[in-house]
């Protein structure tokens, strides 16, 4: 173990004294933990892509980032589907009434600790089954979405969410960070969709849902530095004492 050591078949005798002292000193985290919430809402008819502003983390005084949740939330609600066969026979399928919502930011990375993308693409669906009798005389061109050959349905409210932490690795990597006394954008792209089947001869009348929602930027954080100090002072003393004959 010792470099030093004698390899002088004649010293026979070596007093070798090794002495370690160590100091360990450690603060223990404070087990408070503070949460930052900041909430930025969205309503309106889709297709949007509203931007939604955030202020970065601020760890000045050397606040510790723990995490960084990101919640986001959307609600459909309103939009009507209505429906006149003016075919010779009846038609039956499923309409619906839907919306998809992403979020995207060249600001920040929306990354998981997996690298996955979050949150997890949003999406809503309402509708219902529908039967229609064959035209009753309306025909194309007039709008009569009384019964029997006509309907109106109207969508019920319906919503998602999802939520996820951002991987730590990418709390301030590649030139985008969530840490500083800035801001970073994070863009909501909501998109309304509507389907009744692939039926021929059906007049329809469409009005888009609504969407409303939001994103949570949850910063969890220590108030003050988790110190963690690690003193170790090693003293080691090597006597050789050698004796020639
Ligand atoms: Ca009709
Ligand atoms: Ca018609």
């Amino acid at each position: 173990m010792f470099a030093g050591k004698n390899n002088n078949k004649k010293s026979k005798d070596a007093f070798l004294t090794f002495l370690i002292v160590m100091v360990l000193v450690v603060a223990s985290a404070n087990a408070t933990t503070i949460t930052q919430t900041q909430i930025q809402t969205f309503s309106g008819i889709p297709n949007m892509s509203p931007v939604l502003t955030f202020d970065q983390f601020d760890d000045t005084g050397g606040l510790t980032l723990i995490s960084i949740e990101i919640i986001f939330g959307m609600d459909i609600t309103g939009g009507q589907i209505s429906l006149d066969n003016d075919g010779a026979n009846s038609a039956a399928g499923t309409l619906s009434l839907s919306a998809t919502g992403a979020i995207s930011s060249s600001d920040v990375w929306l990354l998981n600790a997996s690298s996955l993308d979050i949150p997890m693409d949003l999406s809503t669906t309402t509708g219902t089954a529908f039967n229609l009798a064959a035209d009753n005389g309306d025909g194309l061109g007039v709008y009569d979405f009384t019964g029997p050959d006509g309907m109106i349905y109207v969508g019920t409210a319906t919503n998602d969410t999802s939520s996820d932490f951002v991987g730590s690795a990418y709390y301030d990597f590649a030139g985008r960070s969530y840490i500083g006394t800035g801001a970073f954008d994070i863009t909501a792209d909501i998109m309304s969709f509507y389907a009744y089947g692939a039926i021929g001869g059906i007049e329809v009348g469409i009005t888009p849902v609504s969407a409303s929602g939001d994103v949570e930027i949850i910063y969890t954080y220590t108030p003050e530095p988790a110190t963690l100090s690690l003193m170790a002072f090693g003293s080691m003393v090597l006597i050789r004492k050698r004796r020639r004959k």
